[in-house]
């Protein structure tokens, strides 16, 4: 690391907020910077909900409900449930009174907070702050961007539908044939994302999906750029292991868009912007197979399953750029 020892971390939802949870632990939180996927982002009941943000922030202020990985701890659901009386007289083509997409009583308060501020003119980026301020988070949390980004998947019966349609409506039991950003090509870095990726020590890729979670923030034309030219500092984790997605769709995907599943296909769709790929002891016969798409590789526990393997997960990735 240099010695400023600021570390940058790329982030989706569940995998990325637990490794987060570990390098509080193993540095200087103050000195820990996220960079956010908000391609999930998505608008219900004229609110916007940032689910990646939310999850980041919850579990890092422990108010996270451990079984789902989403949403917040001992959450009532009232709110949902007075929806369906206005389900039953909803028009057939209305959207109205959706309950397939769970928001938590509580959870509420987050994006009803969110929308009204964004709806005064305050950037993405500001609002995050706040709510990070408000949940006493000691790191900086950013949005990969303050404009709208939204990542769509053209599913393999031909209809192209919103990603929460996919991950949560269709239970992302469909096969998929691509995946796009919709308004990254205008997208900018949120203010001080660049800076934090020029100053970091390390640039960590946070085992979370690579194509719907990591794949909206590269998609960022700049800082894609920026990982690039730092390639060396670039440690990514796989959220792949033994084959498997710990959570979510991302093995099937990788397959479905032609890429190897495991942590070859990983390595593959990082080789142009991460150095090193660190992997689980699970899956340490695959070595030379990620050497051979260009990267070195890092054998370790991976699998966070308490806070104790995540912190020793977050020194080892910091100790690969010491
Ligand atoms: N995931 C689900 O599987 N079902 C839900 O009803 C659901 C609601 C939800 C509400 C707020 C939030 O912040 C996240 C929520 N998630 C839900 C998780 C979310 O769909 C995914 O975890 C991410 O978008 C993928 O990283």
């Amino acid at each position: 690391m240099r010695p400023d020892g600021t570390v940058t971390v790329l982030a989706g939802g569940v995998g990325a907020a637990r490794f987060l949870a570990g390098l509080v632990e193993a540095m200087d939180p103050t000195h820990i910077t996220a960079v956010v996927n908000t391609g999930d982002d998505t608008r219900l009941h004229g609110l916007h909900i940032s689910p990646d943000l939310d999850t980041v922030t919850y579990t890092l202020a422990g108010a996270i409900d451990p079984e789902r990985g989403w949403g917040l701890r001992s959450e009532t659901w009232d709110a949902m449930e007075a929806l369906d009386r206005y389900a039953a007289v909803r028009p057939a083509r209305s959207g109205a009174a959706a309950s397939w997409f769970r928001l938590g009583d509580r959870d509420l308060a987050t994006h009803l907070y969110r929308t009204h501020r964004l709806g005064e003119g305050a950037s993405l980026s500001d609002v995050t702050a706040e709510i990070a301020q408000a949940w006493g988070l000691p790191l900086t949390l950013r949005p990969m961007t303050d404009d709208r980004v939204e990542t769509l998947v053209d599913l393999a019966g031909g209809d192209e539908v919103g990603f929460q349609e996919y991950f949560v409506h269709l239970r992302h039991d469909v096969a998929i044939r691509g995946v796009r950003f919709s308004g990254v090509d205008e997208a900018r870095p949120a203010p001080g994302v660049l800076g934090a990726l020029d100053d970091a020590g390390v640039i960590v890729i946070a085992p979370s999906n690579p194509i719907v979670s990591i794949g909206p923030i590269l998609a960022v034309d700049a800082i894609a750029r920026v990982l690039q030219r730092r390639r060396e500092d670039v440690v990514a984790i796989s959220p792949i292991v033994g084959g498997r997605a710990l959570k979510g769709p991302a093995d099937r995907m990788l397959g479905e868009l032609g890429l190897p599943v495991s942590v070859a296909g990983v390595a593959r769709g990082y080789r142009d912007v991460a150095a090193t790929l660190v992997i689980d002891r699970e899956d340490e016969a695959l070595v030379a197979a990620v050497e051979a798409e260009g990267l070195h590789c890092v054998v370790t526990d991976t699998v966070m399953r308490d806070v104790t393997v995540a912190t020793s997960l977050a020194l080892t990735t910091l100790g690969v750029v010491a």
